[in-house]
């Protein structure tokens, strides 16, 4: 496909969901690939808009502000506002980036849903689905986990398994356990609103199986042909779902419901293309609508499915919208030989790098590009990155720069030289480099990233080369014409690579653009051997780059080193479920709400608290062990929950006539149960 026929371009990356603080697994997948290519656009003067922003909703959302006893809107403010600065930090070049609570995406994405209804889209069923009675609410998506019927994935989601990146439905799921309650759900009729993807498969065929068959990627055209060849075929997919967090329903009759996260996150990308425009006084509409525009939606595998199948096919029935003319879907990146785990703090954390590593974002774009996982899972690692930014960044690429703007001030007065004859090894120098630009130019428009980087890094190398062998620090001792051309040549491929490192290396292409004095910067511009002429002032050099030692990269290692320990000494989130018992044994146990009357720290004791609590029956002295987690003063007055007929027992030479029932993240952190309103102490818990 001739890159001639677009007259712009809409490139997304998929909207991080609001649940956490971003890590290098997320630059890696697919916001460092889509800076590189916008980037590389915008040097090129071509039309570009660049759109993301905070995907705000669903179950991870809900979930992560359960576990932290806040509200959902309390979770997505705060990770808004640290993602985004990350993004700004590493120099992820966003035109917009938006968040789908915003009112322009309620709006849009309402207003698609009812489009598609006013046409008939939707499948209106009464089915039955996962409840969990215990929690009181059905379990959608990421609420109920299951063993994947098409690839035997023990911890797949109730809409999708991240292995096999297959979307399901809950009841599709072998085994189904509520993530609420750990129970076995029970099936209960409610009424929901399909998408019928069978009906677009004979289309999405074509569309993906043969018209791009050529340009895809072939993770993604593999993924894609399993699903669309597989025997059964594409299975309707319910749009809507019983939740009270998320874009609610536009029809009177779906009180209660909201979008499913998937049908409204993807039309973030309008939404905020929308806002952009908005703001700039610009129209969105051919961005998203005239077919002579380019969508590229950059994302990680686990979401192909949702932007190569189902959003193309809400896009493509809707009727107004072009369609994705590229997916390019990057692989996992794993660290230190394990995946990346956020609920193990197994992960290199963007805002914590930003403050350990200050001024060094381009090592770290650097580095996960070099590796980037384009075609399989790949690995991060300290001693790489170490490798990587001493080896090539320090020695080759910083130090090239480095010699030609130290020999310049050195001998010419920090003034661009007088280029005389060239010789054999300046023309086949220059000769050479000249074929890069094209070269590079071609991997990007390929997705290619690594293969260009390592493109771009050769033609530092030759530059590197270019100085030891014409050795310039010698010439100067008797030729004084042929030294200035020699430092001509290599500032003027300095020149050039500051051009080709924009993509890559935004802030350091910068920091040489502003040193060697060069206005503007234009793709077209690489490969000329005039960008910089004689006479021209350059600055004093500057370091670009710095070496890493080791004690530096160790102590990251051990960092990790620590997360590993910590993990194996504490159990997972969620314990196993006990051996199930009888009824009768249940019973045995007397629990009641109690009065915290009197608390103090017990001698000699770290961990334990006294305390006095009326039990409705007459006053009890108990231990607890609560001294690390509340100071005595804070539990006074307070109600609590206590096993009342435990067995007394001694404990630092005081009888404790009973338990404080308290819930544990399993992480060390402790929570007291305490009734939701004002209890009679005494009363029994059942
Ligand atoms: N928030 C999933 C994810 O972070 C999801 C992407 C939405 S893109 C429209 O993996
Ligand atoms: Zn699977």
């Amino acid at each position: 496909m001739s890159e001639k026929k677009f007259k712009r371009y809409t490139v997304t990356s998929a909207l991080p969901y609001a649940n956490g603080p971003l890590h290098i697994g997320h630059l890696a997948g697919c916001y460092i690939p889509s800076d590189i290519y916008v980037r590389y656009l915008r040097l090129q003067q071509r039309d570009v808009v660049y759109v993301c922003g905070s995907d705000e909703h669903g179950v991870a959302i809900t979930i992560k502000a359960k576990n932290e006893g806040i509200s959902p809107q309390q979770v997505v403010d705060r990770y808004h506002g640290i993602m985004k600065d990350s993004f700004k930090k590493f120099g992820i070049s966003f035109d917009h980036y938006s968040r789908t609570s915003s009112p322009v995406h309620h709006e849009t994405a309402g207003q698609l849903f009812k489009d598609l209804y006013d046409k008939g889209e939707f499948l209106e069923k009464e089915t039955e689905q996962y409840y969990d009675e215990e929690a009181g609410q059905f379990l959608a998506d990421r609420y109920i986990e299951g063993t994947c019927p098409h690839c035997g994935h023990s911890e797949a989601y109730g809409d999708q398994c991240e292995k096999c990146g297959s979307s399901l439905s809950p009841t599709d799921l072998i085994d189904p356990k509520s993530k609420l309650s750990g129970n076995t759900p029970v099936l209960r009729m409610t009424r929901h609103w399909f998408l019928d993807l069978g009906k677009y498969t004979p289309f999405l065929k074509k569309w993906i199986l043969e018209t791009h068959a050529q340009d895809w990627k072939n993770n993604v055209l593999g993924q894609c042909r399993s699903w669309l060849e597989a025997g059964d075929g594409l299975q309707a997919r319910s749009m809507t779902r019983d939740m009270d967090w998320g874009i609610p329903v536009p029809l009177p009759e779906a009180k209660g419901k909201v979008l499913y996260v998937w049908f409204d996150a993807p039309i973030g990308y309008i939404s905020s293309t929308k806002e952009w425009a908005a703001e700039k006084g610009l129209d969105w509409e051919p961005y998203w609508k005239d077919a002579d525009t380019k969508l590229v939606h950059f994302i990680g595998k686990d979401n192909i499915v949702f932007h190569c199948i189902t959003f193309p096919a809400i896009l493509k029935t809707h009727g107004d919208f072009i369609l994705p003319d590229n997916v390019p879907a990057n692989e996992f990146l794993n660290l230190e030989g394990q995946k990346i785990s956020t609920s193990r703090n197994w992960a290199v954390w963007l805002h914590e790098y930003l403050e350990e590593f200050p001024g060094q974002e381009d090592v770290l774009r650097y580095v996960l590009t070099a590796n980037a996982p384009e075609t399989k899972d790949n690995d991060f690692t300290w001693k790489d990155f170490q490798a990587r930014n001493n080896n090539e960044l320090v020695a080759i690429y910083g130090n090239f720069i480095n010699r030609a703007l130290v020999l310049t001030h050195k001998y010419f007065d920090g003034k661009v030289p007088e280029r005389g004859t060239l010789e054999a090894v300046d023309r086949e120098t220059l000769a050479l480099l000249s074929t890069y630009p094209e070269k590079i130019a071609g991997s990007l428009e390929k997705f290619r990233f690594r293969e260009a980087l390592a493109l771009m890094m050769d033609y530092a190398r030759t530059g590197n080369k270019y100085l030891a062998d014409t050795e310039p620090w010698k010439t100067i001792k008797d030729d004084r014409e042929r030294t200035g051309t020699i430092l001509s040549v290599a500032l003027n491929i300095a020149a050039n690579l500051s051009i080709l490192s924009v993509p890559f290396l935004p802030f350091t292409a910068e920091k040489i653009r502003v040193l060697l004095g060069i206005k503007d910067m234009h793709w077209s511009d690489a490969g000329r051997t005039d960008l910089l002429l004689s006479g021209s002032p350059i600055e004093k050099a500057e370091l670009l780059f710095q070496k890493i030692e080791d004690s530096t990269v160790d102590a990251q290692v051990q960092k990790l080193e620590n997360s590993r320990k910590k993990n194996e000494a504490s159990p997972p989130l969620a314990d196993a479920m006990k051996p199930l018992i009888p009824f009768e044994d249940f019973a045995k146990m007397d629990l009641r709400v109690v009065t915290v009357l009197q608390a103090k720290k017990v001698k000699k004791s770290k961990k334990l608290l006294e305390l006095l609590v009326d039990t409705g029956l007459g006053n009890k002295t108990v231990l607890s062990g609560v001294a690390e987690q509340f100071a005595p003063e804070e539990l006074v007055g307070k109600q609590v929950t206590m096993l009342l007929n435990l067995a007394p027992k001694k404990m630092a030479g005081i009888d404790s006539e009973g338990m404080i029932l308290m819930a544990s993240d399993g992480q060390g952190s402790y929570r007291l149960l305490v009734p939701h309103e004002p209890t009679p102490p005494g009363s029994s818990i059942s």
